[in-house]
């Protein structure tokens, strides 16, 4: 009977020491930008209920990004965000209606992490992207 119990406890154990930390991990990958036939890396960026989608993205240095940003409910705070651009001199864009869609474009020069957000900087309102080279 005790044995029995161990070894099921020990099962658990396993099954939490595997599963939890994939799926952690899987929460935190962040969505790589294609290159399309245009030789741009476009990406649409939605501001929804929970925040922005998606809140982590990754672009290759050198090549052009275009942000399509738009939201998918009518929001308070979330219609204006503060991107990097150039990543150089932040820009200010604001979405004036739901339907509103504003492009963002830029061409990083400079690999690491970057944070965007909204004027207030609220916790749902700050995502990351990172520029990888090569
Ligand atoms: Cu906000």
């Amino acid at each position: 009977m005790t044995r029995r119990l161990l070894i099921g406890l020990v099962m658990v154990m396993l099954i939490f020491t595997i599963v939890v930390p994939v799926g952690c991990g899987q929460a935190k990958v962040s969505t790589a930008v294609p290159v399309g036939a245009d030789g741009v890396q476009s990406l649409t960026l939605a501001v929804t209920r929970d925040g922005y989608s998606p809140s982590s993205f990754s672009v290759k240095q050198g090549i052009p990004v275009k942000i399509i940003f738009r939201e998918v409910t009518a929001l308070t705070c979330g219609n204006e965000i503060i991107f990097p651009g150039d990543l150089a001199k932040p820009v200010l864009v604001k979405l004036t209606s739901p339907d509103d869609q504003q492009v963002v474009i830029f061409t990083p020069k400079k690999s690491g992490v970057y944070q965007f957000y909204c004027p207030c900087k609220c916790l749902e309102h700050v995502g990351t992207f990172s520029v990888t080279s090569s």
